[in-house]
């Protein structure tokens, strides 16, 4: 079995996919998690600049959906064939749509606009994305 370094920050954020991916798999794996006062140290080395990344047996990639869907087909949670993959690589991907929705809400400052576009955010934004995953949900009718 290959050696397996998953690095990341000591929070869920970018990597607790990952974590859970091994963990269903039952795959050992050293789970480095870099504090923030290290972290300025250590940017420069990384593929990216940014954590998650991963090293197999010595060789990094980054990038948290490609980390996971590798980890995914390597476990064999990567799906049966191309078609499958493809609607897993969808819904990787529909959950990155989440953060620029929160972004505007997060960096405003005056409290009562905030509050406006938390509101707006939720409405517009989020309600709509969750029910979409609902919906598939239902149509799966397998709990995944
Ligand atoms: N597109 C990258 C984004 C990675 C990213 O933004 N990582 C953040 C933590 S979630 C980070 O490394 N922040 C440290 C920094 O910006 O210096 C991915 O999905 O892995």
């Amino acid at each position: 079995m290959p050696h397996y370094k998953l690095t990341y920050f000591n929070l869920y954020g970018r990597g607790e996919t990952a974590r859970i991916l091994f963990h269903l798999a039952g795959v050992p794996y050293d789970d480095v998690r870099i504090e923030m006062e290290e972290w300025a140290g250590k940017k420069s080395d990384t593929r990216w600049g940014f954590l998650p990344e991963l090293e197999v047996d010595g060789k990094k990639v980054a990038q948290s959906k490609a980390i996971n869907l590798y980890l995914a087909k390597q476990f064999g949670f990567g799906g049966k064939d191309e078609w499958e993959t493809a609607r897993i690589v969808e819904f990787l991907l529909a959950f990155d749509d989440i953060g620029p929705m929160l972004y505007n809400v997060y960096v405003e400052q005056d409290p009562s606009k905030k509050a406006e576009l938390t509101e707006l955010t939720i409405d517009r934004g989020l309600k709509p994305l969750y029910n979409r995953f609902e919906k598939s949900l239902e149509e799966n009718g397998n709990g995944y």
